[in-house]
């Protein structure tokens, strides 16, 4: 399972001020934190702020990539903000995101076609956001075929079918769980990945649901998720569901994480 760490986020009150009083000691921390508890990649995120995002964005990059080995994904909707981040990236990023929508994929094509960065693909398009496992799966081969004729490698490619929650539709679990299977299966190769937390959305109890359904959809076969991995609970959960779905050769991994004490704190109470 590769993580993408998601807590330097503007939309956190607490990040949104260390933004704006340029602290960087605090945003270093907390990037340095989410690396040593099993983060892949950092999400910088700086989407409340409109006209400043762009240098917001650049700064949070030079920030976290000042001391250590940390890839960064660079996240917005914008693409002059993620051109504005990448510029500044040393060694190959993430690119969190491109989608379907024109403004996205055509502003954002020439950035990444031939390069070694990788790309979180969103199966969106200016119609919005998909409803059913179909809209996904139309959107995603769209999507995968025109990244592919432009020389980015599948490897290199996460497509996020997009979690929607399900107190609005008791339907979109399941939408999103078949879509993750269908293009797995579709693209031998690709990677899937979300940001899960949408999924409880509106109701209690949140990060129970949360669990659940990255385990679940782990079984389904989502090789990556932009989550919290400060929360031991869920990244015990997230060790453990990838030895039951036999990616964990004579169990190694799990045993590794049991002696280095990342179960503990696992009792329920
Ligand atoms: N797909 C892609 N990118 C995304 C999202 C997605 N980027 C943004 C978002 N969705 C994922 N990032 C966050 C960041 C913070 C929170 C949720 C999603 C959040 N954090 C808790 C808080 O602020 O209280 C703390 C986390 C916790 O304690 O568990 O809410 O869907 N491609």
């Amino acid at each position: 399972m590769q993580i993408v760490g998601e807590l330097v986020n503007a939309s956190r009150k607490q990040i949104a001020e260390y933004i704006e009083n340029k602290s960087d000691k605090d945003i270093q921390k907390l990037a340095l934190a989410q690396k040593n508890a099993g983060a892949d990649f950092i999400d910088l995120n700086a989407g409340i702020f409109q006209e400043k995002e762009s240098s917001y964005l650049s700064w949070l990059v030079k920030t976290v990539q000042k001391h250590g080995d940390i890839t960064c994904a660079i996240d917005s909707p914008d693409p002059k903000a993620i051109e504005a981040g990448l510029s500044v990236h040393q060694g190959d990023a993430m690119i969190n995101s491109i989608s379907f929508e024109k403004n996205r994929l055509n502003n954002l094509l020439p950035l990444i076609a031939g390069t070694g960065h990788k790309v979180i693909a969103l199966c969106m398009d200016d119609e919005g956001m998909p409803r059913t496992c179909e809209d996904r799966l139309k959107i995603a081969d769209k999507l995968v075929n025109k990244l592919v004729q432009n020389n980015i490698p599948l490897e290199n490619i996460y497509v996020d079918p997009l979690v929607q929650p399900i107190s609005t539709n008791t339907g979109y679990g399941l939408a999103f769980l078949d879509a993750v299977e269908k293009i797995m299966i579709s693209f031998k190769g690709i990677h899937t990945i979300c940001g899960l937390s949408n999924i409880s959305y509106g109701l209690p109890k949140r990060k129970q649901i949360n669990r659940v359904f990255a385990v679940t959809a782990m079984a389904r076969g989502l090789d990556a998720a932009i989550i919290n991995p400060l929360d031991r609970m869920l990244m015990a959960d997230l060790i453990t569901a990838r030895t039951l779905a036999g990616k964990d050769e004579f169990c190694v991994n799990y045993l590794n994480s049991y002696r280095q004490g990342k179960f503990k704190e696992q009792e329920r109470k």
